[in-house]
């Protein structure tokens, strides 16, 4: 099978970081295929015709099948090398694993990613995708209101479900990142959050596709 992804560190690529990430915590190795989402390379073939959505990461199978959606591909993972688990083991568990991995969605990569297409990334994506300028303030405005309610719900505890780490304190993790490379950073007084943050940034799966913040 052949990942196709952000090779390059460039810090705008969350979702194929949190695909690589989560295969680092897993100590697996794919076949990587570079797609430069800066030159577009993604909304053009033959990229397109392996997922037409045009967006990174996407999976192709060995018999040609094509697994796009950074959660499902991460979850195939987690079935194939379930080691250590990332969804969870009893149906409880993923159960709470996907009810935060919806929270993280809703909360803050929906409305940050929006909020950075924007504004900051208003260049690159107006002729990709509809972007919405009039409403940027807001869009980061309701990613910031998400992470405070992170922060809340954290409280002492370690990971977001719980005392392991679970996919959602992956993409919450990588999308935090990207928002603090981008102009979005954390708000200020968000203590859990913050030292959440932290110790996710301490694991060695973070050093993958970790990048300083590069002009637009
Ligand atoms: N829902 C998709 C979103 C994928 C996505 O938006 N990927 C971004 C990189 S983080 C991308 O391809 N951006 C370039 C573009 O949309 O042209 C997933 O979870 O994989």
């Amino acid at each position: 099978m052949k990942l196709h992804t952000a090779i390059l560190p460039i810090p705008f690529v969350p979702n194929p970081r949190v695909v690589r990430m989560a295969l680092a915590e897993k100590g697996v190795k794919v076949d990587l295929v570079d797609v430069d989402v800066r030159t577009g390379a993604n909304r053009a073939d033959p990229y397109l015709s392996l997922n037409p959505a045009g967006e990174l990461p996407a999976l192709e199978l060995d018999d040609g099948r094509v697994l796009a959606e950074s959660v499902a591909i991460a979850e195939y993972f987690d079935e194939l090398h379930p080691n250590p688990p990332l969804i969870g083991t009893t149906p409880e568990e993923r159960a709470l694993t996907r009810m935060w991995l919806r929270r993280v969605d809703l909360r803050v990569v929906v409305p940050l990613t929006w909020g950075f297409r924007a504004a900051e990334g208003l260049p690159m994506f107006k002729e990709r995708v509809r972007c919405l300028p009039e409403a940027a303030e807001g869009l980061k405005a309701a990613a910031r209101d998400g992470m405070a309610w992170f922060d809340a719900q954290l409280g002492e505890r370690a990971f977001l479900t719980g005392d392991q780490l679970r996919l959602p304190d992956i993409t919450l993790y990588c999308f935090i990142d990207f928002g603090a490379k981008m102009n979005q950073p954390m708000p200020e007084g968000l203590p859990h959050l913050k030292a959440w943050f932290e110790r996710m940034a301490a694991r060695p799966s973070a050093k993958v596709m970790d990048a300083v913040a590069q002009p637009a």
